[in-house]
This record gives structure tokens, sequence and C-alpha cells, in this order.
């Protein structure tokens, strides 16, 4: 059941964000930090460069927190009450290290149309100014979208660095977060983050996005979950739902998954970044 009040709708509208929803109790979100580092620990490689995506294939954890009803309930206020997973991914900046987020519209490179799709950030750790949490530019989501120059930087999160100029630093608002707490995201607003200055690795997992099931890949082909209510325009293959951690079936759907987002993500460019 949508349950956004009229205020936090008439902000998210006018912002093209809000913030913040309690999801995850603190422990439940302890729980998920402990599964990406068992995960990190038992298989190296898994969560690295494109692996950082579809993590919701893999892990049964990962997936229920994709359909928790407090999150649905939050985005059925936005999209409505047929919400598919279009793709998840992990944005982990770890301490003394120089990862950022140049200010970008996700909407940009994804392909997903029409807009009828948000962007759900969840805290895993605390997510604040000082570990580099997000910054939302408000009301800039009304402006359509903007050109964004291509800079491929190995540290910056985006796959192409793809970066909107001059954003002014001082209009931009920053998302802080306790961890298991979420941020909705407008697919226009520009948004970007600084670097972890803190002791500790600050996590976000992404849901990118959820989407209405009216919203086609004009980019190329995407493996999606129906999180509630009903697809009615089946437009794209759908991913496996993982049982248990790291079914070999699973990792090749994943495998599968992360192969056609990567041609999605580059659709046009002539050169490939790391993610
Ligand atoms: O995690 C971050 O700092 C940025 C994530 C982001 O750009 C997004 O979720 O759209």
């Amino acid at each position: 059941m949508a349950n956004l009040s009229d205020q936090q709708m008439d902000f998210y509208k006018q912002n093209g964000y809000v913030s913040p929803i309690n999801i995850l109790s603190p422990q439940e979100a302890t729980e998920v930090r402990e599964e990406i580092e068992i995960i990190e620990n038992k298989y190296p490689d898994i969560l690295e460069g494109i692996g950082r995506n579809y993590v919701h294939i893999i892990s049964p954890l990962f997936n229920k927190i994709c359909l928790n009803n407090k999150m649905l309930d939050a985005v059925e206020s936005i999209i409505g009450k047929n919400i598919l997973i279009c793709g998840t991914t992990l944005f982990i900046k770890n301490a003394n290290e120089k990862e950022f987020v140049s200010f970008h519209q996700d909407a940009k490179y994804i392909g997903l149309e029409p807009h009828n799709w948000v962007t759900a950030w969840i805290a895993i750790t605390d997510s604040n100014e000082d570990n580099g949490c997000m910054r939302m530019w408000p009301g800039s989501h009304k402006n359509n979208l903007r050109y964004h120059n291509q800079k491929f930087d190995q540290n910056n999160l985006l796959t192409r660095g793809q970066t909107v100029e001059d954003v002014p630093i001082e209009d931009t608002v920053p998302i802080i977060l306790k961890a298991g707490q979420m941020s909705l995201h407008h697919p226009t607003i520009v948004h970007g983050s600084g670097i972890n200055k803190s002791k500790d690795r600050r996590i976000g997992f992404v849901v990118q996005s959820y989407i209405g099931d009216n919203v086609d890949q004009v980019l190329g082909k995407i493996y999606v979950q129906i999180a509630r209510g009903e697809d009615r325009y089946k437009l794209h293959e759908y991913s496996n739902i993982p049982t248990e951690l790291m079914n070999k079936k699973d990792i090749e759907c994943r495998k599968r998954a992360n192969h056609e987002l990567s041609k999605i993500f580059y659709s046009g460019s002539k050169k490939i970044g790391k993610f």
C-alpha cells in the first residue's frame, strides 16, 4: 500500500528526492554488512568491478531487502502498484581510498523509458558528510537531461565518469542516513558524492532502480524480478530468484545480466571503464 504522506510526496515532486525513510533496524543493517564481508572474504572477485551489480540475484538476503514492504510501500507512492526490480548496485567507499561519484543524472545513460522509475539508496553503514554521503541538487530533476562530460577516472565510481559540470555545491544537500535508512531519488535529479574521509567503509545498497511495468529498456536487455503487483507488459527477461547464497545457476544468470548491463552502460562509448 502506498505510504508516503502528502507532505513527503510534495517534497519529492518539488525537490526530486525524499529521505530519510526507516527500512532496516541497525541489527539488520549489520547483518547485511556481514553478508557483504562474508562474500568478499570467500569469493574475493565476486563483488569487484561489474560484479558490484545484481547481488540480489546471488544472495537471498539482498533479494529479501528488495522485497521489503516498507520500501515497496514508499516506492508504490511514486511509481504505482506494479513494481519491478530492474537492478541493484553496491556503492562501497573504503576508508583511505579516494573514491567519489561525480555529479550526474541517472537517466542519462541508463536507457529506461519512460521515467516511471525511482532509485532507492539504502544505507548499510551510516552515511554522512564525513564518509562521502550522496548530495542532491534539489529541483534539478525539473530541467530534463543535461550535457555530461565523460571523464573516465579510476576513483570515480561511475562507469564513464559522467559529469555534470558547474553544479553549485552550496545549493546541494547532503543525504545523511543512519544504517538501515533509505533515500529515494528521481531519474533526472543531479546528484553525486565526495570521498570517504572517515576510518570506516561507507556502504550503500542501491536498487537501481524500481521501475513500473510500463518502463522499457531502450538500449538493451535487462533481467527483472516482479516485486509487487503484476507485469502486464512483459518487456524484459526475468532473473533467477536465489534460495541460497552463490548457487551456480544464479551466478550464471547474474553473469548474463551483467554482460547485458555492460552493453547498456557503454552504449555509444569508445572506451570501457572498470565497472
Ligand atoms: O553511492 C553514491 O555515493 C552514489 C550513488 C548514486 O549515484 C546512485 O545511487 O544513483
